[in-house]
C-alpha cells in the first residue's frame, strides 16, 4: 500500500470552532493511525483478520469510552473530542472504529448508563485499557431492523436466569471477552445481560466470506441453555428503548467516523488527480474530475458542519434521537457517494489494494446498512416531521 500522505480538508477552516483539547485529541489520533493502523490495515483487510495488536493503542488513544468518566477508566472527554477520535480512526477504516464503537457506546455506555455500581467497577475499566472486549448482541437472524420483534428470552430459575437464542451479525464476537445480550423476560420486557466467555453453553461461531469490514471479526452469538448470575442484570433501564439508547451514541459516531471515510477519499482522488497525466495534461485539470471533487469537498464540508453543530447539541444534552439519525444517513451516504466517485477517478488502480479508495467503499456498504440502514434512518426522519411511523 502507498504510503500515507493523508492531509485533512479544512474547507470552511472548521478547526476555529475546536477548543485546544479537540485538536489535541484528534491530532493524538490522526497520528496514532497513520503509524499503527494504515501501514497494516489493507494486509488484514485482504487476509479478513483483525489486526489485535493495536487494541492497547486503541485504548491509549482515547478509543474505548471517550467520554465515560476518568473515575471508570474512560477519557472523560466531551462529545466533539468522543467524534473527532471516530473520524480519524474511520479514515484508517471503518473496521477498526466499529471495534472502537461497539466496545464504547454499546457495551461501556450500557454498562455505565444502565448497569449498578459494582458493574461498573468490574466491567469498565478492563473494557477502558482494552484487555476486556465487548460485543453487542440486538440482531436477531428473523428480526433486524424490527429488533422489537426479538425472541431470544430468558427465564427466572430463582437463583440464576436461563438464556437461550441466538444473536447474529455481531461486531466483535469472535474474540468478545463479554457480550452485552438484549432478551425478553416471561413478561415479554427486554433486558439487557451481560454475559461472558466461557459460561456454559455460549459460543461465538466466526461469519466468513465478507466482501465488506474485512479487518472487523463478526460473528453470531448462541445461548444454549446459558446461566447467567443474577448479578450480571443490568437494573436501570429495561424495554427497547434500552438498546436503542446506545444505538444513538454510536450512531453519532458514525456520523463523524463516516467523514474520516469520505476525507481520505477525496484527498486520494485529489492527490492522484494532480499526478496522473492523460493527453498530455493532468487528470485533475479536466472539468470532469473537477466536478467530482468540487462536489466531494462540497458534501464534506456540509457533513462537518452538520455533525459539530450535532456535537454542540450533544454536550448540552438537546440533540433528539431524530436529529442523529439524519446525521448518520446523510454523512454515511455522502461518504459512500464518494468512494464510488473517489474509486472511479482513480481509473484501474482504483480496485487494487494500493489505495485505501476501494477499501473504504467496500467498508461503507456494511455501516450504510448497520446501526439502522439508510432506509430506517429516512422513516425516523418522516415520523419526526409527520407525526406518523411509516414502519408497520
Ligand atoms: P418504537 O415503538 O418507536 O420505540 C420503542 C421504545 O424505544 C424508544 N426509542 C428510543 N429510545 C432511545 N433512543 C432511540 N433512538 C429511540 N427510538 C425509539 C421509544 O420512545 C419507545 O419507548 P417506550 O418507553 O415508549 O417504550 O419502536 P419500534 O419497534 O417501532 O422501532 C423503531 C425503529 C424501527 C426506529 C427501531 O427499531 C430501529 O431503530 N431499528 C433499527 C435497528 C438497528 O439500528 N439495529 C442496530 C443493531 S446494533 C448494530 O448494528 C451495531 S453495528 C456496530 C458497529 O460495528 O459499529
Ligand atoms: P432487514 O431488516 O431484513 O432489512 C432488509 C431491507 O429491508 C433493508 O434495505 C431495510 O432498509 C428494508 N426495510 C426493513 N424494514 C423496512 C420498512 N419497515 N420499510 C421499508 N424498508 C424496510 N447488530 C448487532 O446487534 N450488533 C452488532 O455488533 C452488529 N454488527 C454488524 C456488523 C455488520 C458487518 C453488519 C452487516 C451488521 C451488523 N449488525 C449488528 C446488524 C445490523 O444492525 C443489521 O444488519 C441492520 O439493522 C439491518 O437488519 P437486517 O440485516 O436484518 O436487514
Amino acid at each position: 500500500m502507498k504510503p500515507d500522505l493523508f492531509q485533512s480538508p479544512d474547507y470552511y477552516l472548521l478547526d476555529d470552532l475546536l477548543s485546544e483539547e479537540h485538536k489535541l485529541v484528534r491530532d493524538a489520533a490522526r497520528a496514532w493511525v497513520k503509524k499503527e493502523v494504515s501501514p497494516i490495515i489493507e494486509e488484514y483487510a485482504q487476509r479478513a483478520e483483525f489486526p489485535k495488536q493495536i487494541v492497547k493503542g486503541l485504548g491509549e488513544i482515547g478509543g474505548f469510552g471517550p467520554y465515560i468518566p476518568v473515575e471508570y477508566g474512560g477519557a472523560g472527554l466531551d462529545q466533539i473530542s468522543y467524534g473527532l477520535i471516530m473520524q480519524e480512526i474511520e479514515r484508517g477504516d471503518s473496521g477498526v472504529r466499529s471495534t472502537s464503537s461497539v466496545q464504547s457506546s454499546l457495551v461501556m455506555y450500557p454498562i455505565w448508563k444502565y448497569g449498578n455500581e459494582e458493574q461498573r467497577m468490574k466491567y469498565l475499566p478492563k473494557l477502558a485499557t482494552g484487555e476486556w472486549i465487548g460485543c453487542f448482541g440486538l440482531t436477531e437472524p428473523d428480526f433486524g431492523s424490527n429488533p422489537g420483534g426479538m425472541v431470544t428470552n430468558f427465564k427466572d430459575m430463582g437463583d440464576h436466569y436461563l438464556l437461550n437464542g441466538a444473536k447474529m451479525w455481531i461486531s466483535n464476537a469472535p474474540f468478545a471477552d463479554i457480550a452485552v445480550v438484549w432478551a425478553k423476560n416471561e413478561e415479554g420486557r427486554i433486558h439487557g445481560l451481560i454475559v461472558e466467555r466461557g459460561m456454559e453453553g455460549f459460543s461465538t461461531p466466526e461469519t466468513h466470506n465478507k466482501w465488506s469490514l474485512r479487518a472487523s471479526a463478526t460473528g453470531e452469538l448462541i445461548f444454549d441453555n446459558v446461566k447467567v448470575p443474577k448479578e450480571n442484570l443490568l437494573p436501570n433501564k429495561s424495554g427497547l428503548g434500552a438498546p436503542l439508547g446506545c444505538l444513538d451514541s454510536a450512531r453519532y459516531g458514525i456520523a463523524w467516523g463516516a467523514i474520516g471515510a469520505a476525507m481520505d477519499c477525496y484527498d486520494t482522488a485529489l492527490r492522484y488527480s494532480k499526478e496522473r497525466i492523460q493527453f498530455d495534461k493532468p487528470i485533475g485539470a479536466t472539468q470532469l474530475q473537477q466536478k467530482k471533487l468540487a462536489e466531494m469537498i462540497t458534501e464534506i464540508t456540509k457533513a462537518q458542519l452538520l455533525t459539530w453543530r450535532l456535537g454542540v447539541l450533544r454536550n448540552e444534552g438537546r440533540a433528539t434521537s431524530a436529529q442523529i439519525s439524519m446525521a448518520k444517513r446523510n454523512n454515511v451516504d455522502m461518504a459512500l457517494t464518494i468512494a464510488r466517485d473517489a474509486r472511479q477517478m482513480l481509473g484501474g488502480m482504483g480496485i487494487t489494494g494500493e489505495y485505501s479508495i476501494m477499501r473504504h467503499m467496500m467498508n461503507l456498504e456494511s455501516v450504510v446498512t448497520y446501526e439502522g440502514t439508510h432506509d430506517i434512518h429516512l422513516l425516523i426522519t418522516g415520523m419526526d416531521v409527520t407525526g406518523f411511523p411509516a414502519f408497520k
